[in-house]
């Protein structure tokens, strides 16, 4: 082929069988069940990743991201189609005769497309992930909470921030450093007034086991002297103009180029700028980093905020071809820099805004500069909840709104609700209300700290969730199709989500409520029963369940079981060596099953070594049982309390059941529950009577 046949736009339609609606095409900040576009219905959903202020809510245009996928999926079937390409695309859906169809339209690049054939949705997602990689495991502290803010100034006020947290009993893993802490907008350096002892500010953070991110943007300031600029211009890695020279446009340092990252030494080097020894002042407290502004942006709205589409990258290639994955390389290059500065010991964790398909592998993702209101908390799952199901587990959305300053009641929901999305991070705009916790009213705090405690509780679950996403490539949250595939009821349902196959969330997002719809799946055998208040469901639709301030329904399904730690701590190293709570409510057979799966929660030990041990936990009335699935690990489940709930009545009269709660700190023989040896190899079996 020839470089101009790659520069034809070309287009085609794909019907999907059996299809009543479709998914995907992630990113837009959109219903999860895509809407049918034109004649008579929205515009065609775009992907062309930009840096856009102002998104707006329930809108095909384009957003950060783009993953060209499409799922079609109906009562007997599920299958999908992903276009292998990054260049701008315009899709359109229709759906004529009961038949879902999808018309792909892409500017540039190849015709590339991947046929998944399902048949469900689990079998399509693994199908998906197979393809374009899972996200290996985070370290950890990366599931606790991050603390944000753009900007803080000074390494005094970071400091502070984080003594508060402490001192006022709020949980936090991170705390992160946006723009304001470079020399100038100067990627790797430190601003020398406020920052000027980096060093100092990270043994402080890290005295207290917590850690920093740090931003890292992709352009580079144009000025000789600045060591990026020098090497990358020197080198011949900066994106060129058609004509072949660099590239030069305004973004935060004024003018700037923007690294060419398609090509592999450019990589490379940029990763090197990782080190300890080139990026001066930094040291392990760092531990992870963020990859902003990547998609790219670029100050000038004649170029609609991005490179030029006959820019060049490595000299033949024309930016709009390879504009969708700009973020993605970038990404790329920081992953592997984390790798290399820390010799492959510790998993590194990137927080991008741009990404495309397959850019789990490299990072997390948030859905970007969301504002202060209502429909933002609402628009987070759906967001989260797309993500999930193409690839992209690790997301989450700026808890309390970036632009604008939140209400009372918007912040502790969005406190509430943002504990149930794989990435928990509060992060404002600059001019905006500072909203740390501590710095609110006496109930807002109260209601911020359960919510930080839910989560904390609830790690030992996400943890696992995560391992089982390397280890089969299914999501974190789900949509409600995604289990019960069957129920054409739950296929518009984006506003509550399963996390895992056992925790159903709806979190409240509406103002002023005294309660909530909740549809509980599965039908008459499914059973729910609440953990925030006093209720069991069964799967049988709709109900309204009363909420107040401090409450959110959640519920554990009936013959699973969820492992928990629930002595309350600091951070999640401090929870490092703490025992585990084990909750279920027995099935019609008397039984329930999970896992929990254990390793060091920092190295690749695990993958390469199997150093990690996956346990199955198996309820059958009173014998609990702990069973190795594999892994060669030295990790012992060592459990403090078992809490089964028991079924007391069903729901009936469309009044709710009840449960009753036993909690075992000890075996039938008295033996206390944490001092019971659990074999690495073998079966353990015990009896609670
Ligand atoms: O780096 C500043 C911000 C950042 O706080 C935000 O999270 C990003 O989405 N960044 C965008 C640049 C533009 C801010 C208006």
């Amino acid at each position: 082929m020839t470089r101009n046949d790659v520069n034809a736009p070309f287009g085609f339609a794909v019907t999907y069988p059996e299809a009543v609606q479709l998914y995907g095409v992630h990113e837009h900040c959109e219903t999860l069940a895509l809407r049918n576009t034109a004649p008579g219905g929205t515009d065609p959903y775009r992907l062309k990743n930009s840096d856009i202020a102002y998104y707006e809510i329930n809108s095909p245009m384009a957003m950060y991201g783009a993953v060209p996928v499409i799922y079609g999926h109906g009562p007997k079937a599920t299958s999908g189609v992903f276009l292998h390409n990054a260049a701008e695309q315009w899709i359109e859906f229709t759906n004529q005769d009961g038949n879902s169809q999808a018309n792909f339209m892409a500017e540039a690049g190849t015709l590339d497309i991947f046929v998944l054939l399902g048949s469900t949705p689990i079998d399509l997602v693994r199908q998906y992930t197979a393809l374009t990689g899972t996200a290996h495991l985070p370290q950890l502290w990366t599931l606790g909470f991050h603390q944000s803010r753009n900007s803080y100034e000074t390494q005094d006020e970071v400091k502070e921030v984080a003594e508060n947290f402490d001192s006022n009993n709020f949980q936090l893993d991170a705390i992160w450093l946006d723009i304001d802490y470079t020399d100038g907008y100067r990627y790797f350096t430190w601003k020398p007034d406020g920052f000027d002892d980096p060093i100092g500010l990270q043994e402080t953070i890290a005295s207290t086991n917590k850690k920093l991110v740090t931003i890292i943007d992709p352009h580079i300031k144009v000025e000789p002297g600045y060591s990026v600029y020098d090497e990358a211009l020197a080198n011949d890695w900066f994106v060129k103009n058609a004509d072949g020279s660099v590239f030069e446009g305004p973004c935060w340092p004024g003018n700037s180029g923007w690294m060419d990252f398609l090509k592999p030494e450019a990589r490379d080097y940029y990763a090197s700028m990782y080190s300890y020894d080139n990026f001066n002042g930094s040291t392990p407290t760092i531990a992870g980093i963020w990859n902003d502004m990547n998609e790219p942006s670029v100050f000038d709205s004649s170029l609609e905020q991005t490179l030029p589409p006959d820019s060049l990258h490595n000299d033949v290639v024309r930016h709009k071809e390879v504009h969708n994955i700009y973020g993605f390389l970038h990404t790329m290059a920081t992953h592997q820099g984390l790798i290399n500065r820390d010799n492959g010991e510790r998993r590194p964790f990137v927080l991008t805004r741009s990404h495309f398909a397959g850019s789990q592998r490299y990072s997390a993702i948030w859905t970007g500069d969301n504002q202060a209101d209502w429909p933002y908390l609402v628009a987070s799952y759906p967001g989260c909840l797309n993500a999930n199901i193409l690839g992209i587990v690790f997301c989450g959305a700026d808890v309390s709104g970036f632009i604008d300053s939140p209400t009372e009641e918007l912040y502790q929901r969005w406190f509430q609700a943002g504990a149930w999305l794989p990435f928990y991070r509060s992060h404002s705009n600059v001019g905006t209300s500072r909203r740390e916790p501590y710095l609110m009213s006496e109930d807002t705090q109260n209601i911020v700290r359960e919510a930080l405690q839910t989560r904390y509780k609830h790690i030992p679950q996400w943890y696992t969730l995560f391992y089982e996403h390397t280890r089969f490539g299914d999501p974190i949250i789900r949509p409600l199709f995604y289990h019960y595939p069957e129920d054409t009821n739950v296929y518009s349902t984006d506003n509550q989500i399963l996390v895992g196959r056992d925790i159903l969330v709806r979190p409240v997002m509406e103002s002023g409520v005294d309660s909530v719809d909740v549809y509980f799946p599965g039908g008459e055998d499914e059973v729910w029963v609440s953990i925030s208040g006093s209720d069991i469901q069964t799967g049988s639709g709709l109900v309204s369940v009363p909420v107040t301030i401090q409450s959110v329904p959640y519920y554990y399904r009936r013959g699973g079981v969820v492992v928990r730690k629930d002595t309350v701590r600091s951070n999640t190293v401090e929870m490092e060596d703490d025992p585990y709570s084990v909750y279920w409510t027995v099935d019609q057979n008397n039984q329930a099953h999970g896992t929990v799966y254990l390793d060091d929660g920092v190295s690749f030990k695990y993958r390469d070594s199997s150093d990690y041990n996956y346990y199955s936990i198996d309820i059958n009335g009173d014998d609990v049982t702990v069973s190795p699935i594999d892994g060669d690990g030295n990790y012992e489940f060592v459990m403090s309390q078992l809490v089964r709930r028991d079924v007391v009545t069903l729901p009936k009269n469309g009044k709710p059941g009840t449960f009753k709660e036993t909690i075992f700190t000890r075996d039938a023989n008295g033996t206390l529950l944490k001092d019971i040896k659990v074999h690495l190899k073998e079966k353990t079996v015990f009896k609670l009577k």
